[in-house]
C-alpha cells in the first residue's frame, strides 16, 4: 500500500460505514481511525467536525471533509478510474446526485427519528425504502441500473439501520435486499464488513 492520502474517522456501524466501504472498493490508501463515542464528543474532534459528527475525512493537505454525501461525491469523482460513480456533468451523474441526496437528506434523518421510537419516523423511513425499492424494480438491479456504484454502498448502510430491524426492511423490500446481498458478496468489502460486525444480516439490529 502506498502513502495514505485520506484519514477516515470511523465508528463501528455509524455513518462512516458507507465511506469505509467506498474507500475499500476504490482501493485507495487511507488511515483508519476507530473512535469511541466519547472521543467523538470531545472538543478535539470538534476541531475537525464542528458538530461532532461521524464520518469525517482528513485530506492530504490537513483539511477535513464533513458530510457523508459530500465524501461520496468527492471520492467517486477524485477516483473516477474506479467507476464507482458516473462522470460529472452527465445525466447519469444528475441521477446519482439525486439518489445520493435523497438517501443522505431524507433517509438518514428518518433513521435518526425512527431510532428514537417515533412512529411517524418509522413510517417515513419505510415509505422511503419503498420508493427506493420501486426504483430498483423498475431501473435496477442497482441504483444506477446495470452498474454497481457508491449509491449501493450508501443504501446498504441504510439497510443495516433498518427499523424496526434490518430483517424487516429486507423482507419487505426484495430489490433493496438484492442490493444488500450483493454488497455482502463483494470481495473487497469483506474485511470492512467484518470489522463493523455486519457481515451477516441482522448482526447490528
Ligand atoms: N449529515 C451527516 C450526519 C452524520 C451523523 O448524524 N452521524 C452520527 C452517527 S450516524 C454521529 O456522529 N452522531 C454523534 C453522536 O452520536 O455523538 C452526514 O451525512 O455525515
Amino acid at each position: 500500500m502506498g502513502a495514505e492520502i485520506y484519514t477516515l474517522y470511523n465508528v463501528k456501524c455509524w455513518g462512516s460505514l458507507a465511506v469505509h466501504l467506498l474507500l475499500d472498493e476504490l482501493d485507495v490508501p487511507y488511515r483508519n481511525v476507530w473512535m469511541t463515542p466519547e472521543q467523538v464528543k470531545s472538543p478535539d474532534f470538534r476541531q475537525l467536525s464542528p458538530l461532532g459528527l461521524i464520518p469525517a475525512l482528513g485530506l492530504a493537505d490537513g483539511r477535513t471533509m464533513i458530510e457523508s454525501a459530500a465524501m461520496v461525491s468527492f471520492l467517486t469523482t477524485a477516483h473516477a478510474d474506479k467507476s464507482m460513480g458516473p462522470q460529472p456533468g452527465t445525466l447519469n451523474h444528475a441521477m446519482f446526485l439525486s439518489w445520493l441526496h435523497f438517501m443522505s437528506t431524507n433517509m438518514y434523518a428518518s433513521v435518526d427519528v425512527a431510532a428514537g421510537g417515533d412512529a411517524w419516523g418509522l413510517e417515513k423511513l419505510n415509505r422511503e425504502h419503498g420508493i427506493v425499492n420501486a426504483h430498483l424494480q423498475k431501473h435496477g438491479p442497482f441504483m444506477l441500473g446495470a452498474s454497481f456504484s457508491a449509491l449501493d454502498l450508501y443504501l446498504f448502510m441504510l439497510t443495516i439501520w433498518g427499523k424496526p430491524k434490518e430483517h424487516a426492511i429486507l423482507d419487505a423490500y426484495p430489490a433493496v435486499a438484492n442490493v444488500s446481498q450483493h454488497v455482502r458478496r463483494r470481495p473487497l468489502l469483506a474485511a470492512a464488513l467484518k470489522a463493523h460486525g455486519v457481515d451477516q444480516v441482522g448482526a447490528y439490529g
